[in-house]
């Protein structure tokens, strides 16, 4: 049985718990809250060390961290994998950018207004402006295709939809972006999630 240690408050680890269900595969969900030091003890960074959620520990005791990494590993082989090359390869250019240049600005707006309590007025003003860039880098890109690579749902929309999908609660406001909504629509449909905006 895989082991997911992860918090339900955090896209990075939805995205995990999303693909293992969606590709059918059986785990245990140990619930993680990064807000109360969960990742900072002895026994987390045993199989951490980096001190971050999530983590997956596999059958035989192996331990892998990375949220993107896990969803690479286990959708290894799946209809989530574009068997053509260059869809492939597309979708680890959306994979690394989400790391890079959305999950950064989003991601931490969403936590530190939404669950953190920071006023806006005590955010980096950079945040937002990476963030909105971030989100209309996604609509030019949603503006000529349904998915993020390839013809069909991939890695890339699900790490994608983590977090964009609650944007709002980082004090975005979606509103001039309808392909990336309509997508944000389809990745729901396709994961079986209830509508977040
Ligand atoms: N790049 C990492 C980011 C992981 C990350 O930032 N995890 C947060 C929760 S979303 C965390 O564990 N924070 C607790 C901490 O850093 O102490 C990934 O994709 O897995």
């Amino acid at each position: 049985m895989l082991t997911i240690y992860g918090s339900s408050t955090s896209g990075n680890c939805l995205k995990v718990k999303w693909v293992a269900e969606r590709l059918g595969l059986p785990f245990d969900w140990i619930e993680t809250d990064t807000f109360k030091g969960e990742t900072r003890t002895p026994a987390f960074l045993a199989i951490n060390p980096a001190g971050q959620a999530p983590a997956l520990v596999l059958d035989d005791g192996r331990a892998l961290a990375q949220s993107n990494a896990i969803l690479l590993h286990l959708a290894e082989g799946s209809d989530l994998i574009p068997k053509d090359a260059f869809a492939r390869a597309k979708m680890f250019e959306w994979l690394f950018w989400e790391q890079y240049s959305h999950e950064p600005a989003i991601a931490v707006r969403i936590a530190r207004l939404h669950f953190m309590g920071v006023a806006e007025a005590d955010l980096d003003p950079a945040l937002k402006t990476k963030g909105e860039a971030a989100l209309a880098r996604m609509e030019l890109a949603l503006q000529g295709a349904d998915w993020l690579a390839g013809e069909a749902l991939s890695l890339a929309d699900i790490a994608l939809a983590a977090y964009t999908r609650n944007a709002p609660k980082g004090g975005f406001d979606l509103a001039p972006y309808p392909a990336l909504r309509a997508w944000i629509g389809r990745v729901e449909t396709a994961l079986g999630l209830e509508t977040a905006v």
